[in-house]
C-alpha cells in the first residue's frame, strides 16, 4: 500500500536571494529572469516521490523577504515542519540574514523543526563570497541540512527537496504532525488555524 506524507515547509531569507525563484523551478520546472517579488506570501504544492511506496507532499510557503513583512513570519513557520533559510552565495551579507533567520527558528519555531541552509545562485559562482567550506560548517555546528541551488540552472533543487523530504519522520501520522491544537498566537490570534485553512480558498502564486 503506497503512503502519502504531507509536510508544510516555509521559506524564507532576504529578499532577492532566489526563494521564489527555487519554488517555481521546484514546482513548474521553470525560470524567469524578471520575476515580480512576493507579496506577502504564496502557497504552493509539490510532491516528491522517495520510492514505489512512499511519496511526500510538500505544501510549501514562500514568504516575502522584505523588512515590512517581517512579522507575518512566524504566522507561517510556527506550525511549518521544515524550513529552507536561503542565502545568495553571491552575498555575504544574505548569509548574515540568513543566520538571524535561524536563530529565530531555533527560539521560536517547533523544536522537531527540520531546518535546511540553501546557497542559492551557483550558476554565479565567479562572483561567489561566500565559500561553501563556511556555509557547510556553520550548519554542521547548527545541526541543518544544508545545499546550494540554482533555481536558474535547476542545479541542485530537486537534490535539496527530496533530501528534506527524506529526513522527515515518515512514521509519525500524518494528522498528529503540524497541528498543535492551544499553542497561543503571540499576537493573540489562532495562526495555526489560519495557516491551516487558507491553503485551498485563497491560493495566491504570483509566479
Ligand atoms: N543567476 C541567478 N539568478 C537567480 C537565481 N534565483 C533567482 N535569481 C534572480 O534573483 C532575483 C530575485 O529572485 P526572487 O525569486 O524574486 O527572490 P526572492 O525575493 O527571494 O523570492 C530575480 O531577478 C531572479 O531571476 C539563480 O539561481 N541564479
Ligand atoms: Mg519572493
Amino acid at each position: 500500500m503506497s503512503k502519502q506524507h504531507q509536510f508544510k515547509l516555509v521559506l524564507l531569507g532576504e529578499s532577492a536571494v532566489g526563494k521564489s525563484s527555487l519554488v517555481l523551478r521546484f514546482v513548474k520546472d521553470q525560470f524567469d529572469d524578471y520575476r515580480e517579488s512576493t507579496i506577502g506570501a504564496a502557497f504552493l504544492t509539490q510532491t516528491v516521490t522517495l520510492d514505489d511506496q512512499t511519496t511526500v507532499k510538500f505544501e510549501i510557503w514562500d514568504t516575502a523577504g522584505q523588512e515590512r513583512y517581517k512579522s507575518l513570519a512566524p504566522m507561517y513557520y510556527r506550525n511549518a515542519n521544515c524550513a529552507v533559510v536561503v542565502y545568495d552565495i553571491t552575498q555575504a551579507a544574505s548569509l548574515e540574514k540568513a543566520r538571524s533567520w535561524i536563530r529565530e527558528l531555533q527560539r521560536q519555531a517547533d523544536p522537531s523543526i527540520v531546518i535546511t541552509l540553501c546557497g542559492n545562485k551557483s550558476d554565479l559562482s565567479a562572483r561567489r563570497q561566500v565559500s561553501e567550506e563556511e556555509a557547510k560548517k556553520y550548519a554542521e555546528e547548527e545541526g541543518l541540512m544544508w545545499g546550494e541551488t540554482s533555481a536558474k540552472t535547476g542545479e541542485g533543487v530537486t537534490e535539496i527537496f527530496t533530501a528534506i523530504a527524506k529526513k522527515l519522520p515518515l512514521t509519525v501520522a500524518p494528522s498528529a504532525r503540524g497541528a498543535r491544537p492551544g499553542a497561543p498566537g503571540r499576537a493573540g490570534v489562532d495562526l495555526n488555524r489560519q495557516a491551516n485553512t487558507t491553503p485551498g480558498q485563497g491560493e495566491q502564486c504570483n509566479c
